[in-house]
């Protein structure tokens, strides 16, 4: 399969990991890390999230812990300084994502293209800057120019960019979906297609966050990453052990020809 799954559950938003972190327990982490591997997740996301007391510290502890159980390639999801450089301190070599820069900050996504461009690794960039989200088509399209701008600029290539133009909570309105939807297609047009490498992604469960029963967050994400992946997206943050989920998107690459046709697609596309 070609889209990237970014497993989202190594993050201190989650009560487990939270306690984890405080506890300095690995035992949750490992599961946490092998689990979402097995289920097909390409990148372990390691967002240390908002309680822990020294965050530098603990995503130290939280890269060293999965690097000492897994060879998966990690996220390293924080927009500060000096967490990013905490966490490249101690990455071992693996296949990283630095996650995420506003690409409407100048100083934030040259920082992380340099980054990017000495560690070997890849970036996201955000539809954001200074003044927050960007919510309209126009200002994503706007800021996703001036992030392929500033990679190419720095020398990065475009396949080693993730451009992500924000899922939203609901609170600032329901047409925003459709706005996620058009801009990528405006941004895959402008940069002339696929071929360019540029990769689009987003943080999948951000959308279901109005939603309180856990079957209808499932069906909202499930039904909006089928849609954007025919608008073009190919990786996504998301729940890598929803099977269902994983099976709509290894379906909704197959219907779009990018995978093979054969009675055991489903399980070709989780290898
Ligand atoms: N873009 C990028 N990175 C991101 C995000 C994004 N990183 C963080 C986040 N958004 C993606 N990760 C999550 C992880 C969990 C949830 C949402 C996004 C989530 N958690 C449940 C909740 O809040 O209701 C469960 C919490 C719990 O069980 O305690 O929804 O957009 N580049």
């Amino acid at each position: 399969m070609d889209f990237i799954i970014v497993g989202e559950r190594i993050n201190g938003m989650f009560k487990n990991v939270k306690k984890a972190i405080k506890e300095k327990d690995p035992s949750v982490i490992e599961e946490l890390a092998k689990k979402q591997t097995q289920a097909g997740a390409k990148y372990l996301d390691i967002n240390v999230g908002t309680a822990a007391e020294d965050p530098a510290d603990a995503m130290k502890w939280l890269i060293q812990t999965v690097q000492n159980c897994i060879d998966t390639p990690i996220a390293i999801d924080t927009q500060k300084a000096p967490i990013l450089e905490a966490a490249l301190s101690v990455v071992d070599g693996r296949p990283i994502l630095l996650n995420s820069a506003r690409g409407g900050v100048d100083s934030e996504i040259e920082t992380f293209v340099k980054l990017a461009v000495e560690h070997n690794g890849s970036i996201v960039a955000l539809t954001m800057d200074a003044s927050g989200p960007a919510t309209s088509i126009e200002a994503r399209v706007g800021i996703g120019g001036q992030i392929i701008e500033k990679a190419m600029g720095g020398g990065l290539d475009l396949s080693k960019v993730f451009i992500d133009p924000v899922v939203l909570p609901a609170k600032y309105g329901q047409e925003q979906p459709r706005y996620v939807l058009e801009s990528i297609k405006q941004i895959l047009e402008f940069v002339g297609g696929p071929d360019s490498g540029l990769h689009f992604i987003v943080g999948l469960s951000n959308l279901s966050q109005m939603a309180k029963e856990k079957e209808i967050r499932e069906l909202i994400n499930r039904t909006f990453v089928v849609m954007a992946i025919a608008a073009g997206l190919d990786a996504a943050i998301l729940d890598a052990n929803d099977d269902a989920m994983v099976d709509a998107i290894i379906t909704a690459e197959m219907v779009l020809n990018k995978q093979i046709y054969t009675d055991s697609f489903l399980k070709a596309g989780r290898m």
